[in-house]
């Protein structure tokens, strides 16, 4: 039985066309800076918010009408559950989705149980991965919604927590190998603090650098070759998250001997939420080499949490895409849509049009971002504003022939320095006439 009978394989239609269900800027095998569409963009769909969401919050119950969801934690439900999730990404046409371990099997009253759940569960995974060729862009471990997490998993004050977040880690890597996960995303779920009275921050970050060094020493002993993602966000569920932005995750990284094994994996209404933006951090993760993966939403402007929304902002696709791009494009991460249909949008036929929107989106900023980088107008301006430092002096400078002494002898005899405009609005308009 079919869960979307009224609905086949979502289509290219061109942007003329009205069809709610038809993409109108993504078109999968259209050529871009010499790749496809599919390759540039590596959709991924959610399993926790697009199969598991119920529109539930602080102030009301469940909303999400589910037909094919009876509402139990069996196993047969969640087995069922996975071949609405794969009919729903074949007929979205996505080469790739993502989940939690919990999210896909029950947590069973121990951890045996949990672990054959998700050995059965992933037994339907796998075959379902096989009928359909779609594949497993990253799993992750939920380390943040049981109970016994609620000091935190491996930067809990307990440390049988923390083996305990050590086992979980350790399967839910099995799993990704079993499934061929092009990654594995640590998010910090709970890794962080609300008060510093009860806190040893010191003790606790190493904690985290222990885990994931455990983490990596596993793979490698399995041969689990999938790059490992770390995401940055700076509080939600704890006041302060370890891994607050990008910078703060590369720090971390280095600081533990795991940059080589790790990439970010850099979510927008997370940039936002830290004070920065989307562009920010992928270009602070670019520029050392660290851009791995993208969780594809957007905040409110108006709200202050975490409300992960579908994306449709085009300036926003536009500048993911101008910084993708430049770090040349994505390896093993994609476009994954971290993001929840609204509460009030509860009707099965929503989740097709939110994610056709988003994908709409990014497609339309991979082309209007390639047409950018084909005039070539915005690099023009920053080669010619950086130019002082291309020969003369500023060569000089960057090539490490001075110190303070010898500049201080170069700045007498400099006379009024003459500065050129930055011409910010002159770039905005110039972004416009692409969009
Ligand atoms: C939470 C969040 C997570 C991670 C995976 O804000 O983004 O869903 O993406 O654990
Ligand atoms: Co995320």
């Amino acid at each position: 039985m079919e869960a979307f009978p009224e609905v086949s394989k979502i289509k290219y239609e061109g942007p003329q066309s009205d069809n709610p269900l038809a993409f109108r800027w993504y078109n999968p095998d259209e050529i871009v800076e010499g790749k496809t569409m599919r390759d540039h963009l590596r959709f991924s769909v959610v399993y926790w918010h697009t199969f598991r969401g119920n529109g539930s919050d602080p102030f009301g119950a469940a909303t999400m009408v589910r037909p094919w969801d009876d509402g139990t934690e069996s196993l047969e439900n969640a087995k069922n559950r996975v071949r609405v999730a794969f009919e729903f990404m074949e007929k979205l046409d996505v080469p790739f989705y993502a989940f939690h371990d919990r999210d896909v099997a029950p947590e069973g009253a121990s951890l045996s149980e949990s672990n054959s759940n998700l050995d059965a569960i992933a037994d339907t995974l796998e075959e379902e991965q096989e009928r359909t060729g779609i594949k497993l862009l990253w799993g992750t471990q939920n380390m943040f919604s049981h109970p016994r997490y609620m000091h935190g998993a491996a930067t809990s004050c307990d440390a049988q927590v923390f083996a305990y977040a050590a086992a979980q880690t350790k399967k839910a890597i099995d799993i990704s190998k079993r499934l061929n996960a092009s990654g594995h995303v640590f998010w910090g779920g709970r890794e962080g603090y609300y008060n510093l009275y009860n806190t040893d921050m010191k003790r606790e970050v190493d904690h985290l650098g222990l885990l994931l060094n455990m983490a990596v020493e596993y793979a490698d002993e399995i041969g689990f070759d999938g790059m490992f993602f770390i995401e940055p966000k700076p509080k939600e569920p704890t006041k302060h998250q370890y891994d607050s932005d990008a910078a703060a995750c590369i720090n971390f990284l280095r600081a533990y001997g795991l940059m080589d094994r790790f990439q970010l994996n850099i979510e927008t209404n997370h940039a936002t939420l830290s004070g920065h933006t989307m562009m920010h951090e992928l270009e602070y993760a670019g520029m050392q080499g660290m851009l791995g993966s993208i969780d594809a939403n957007t905040g409110d402007l108006l709200l202050g949490w975490d409300t992960d929304q579908f994306p449709t902002d085009i300036y926003l696709t536009t500048r993911c895409m101008l910084a993708i791009l430049k770090y040349g494009g994505f390896t093993n991460g994609g476009v994954n849509f971290d993001a929840k249909v609204r509460r009030e949008s509860f009707e099965p036929m929503d989740l097709f049009y939110a994610h056709i929107g988003g994908m709409d989106a990014f497609a339309r900023g991979l082309i209007t971002a390639a047409a950018i980088r084909a005039d070539g107008g915005l690099e023009a301006m920053k080669t010619e504003r950086y130019s002082s430092w291309d020969s003369g002096l500023g060569a000089e400078i960057e090539t490490g022939s001075h110190g303070l002494k010898s500049l201080a002898e170069a700045a007498e005899g400099m006379g009024d320095i003459q500065l050129s405009s930055g011409r910010q609005e002159f770039l905005e308009n110039y972004i416009n006439r692409f969009i």
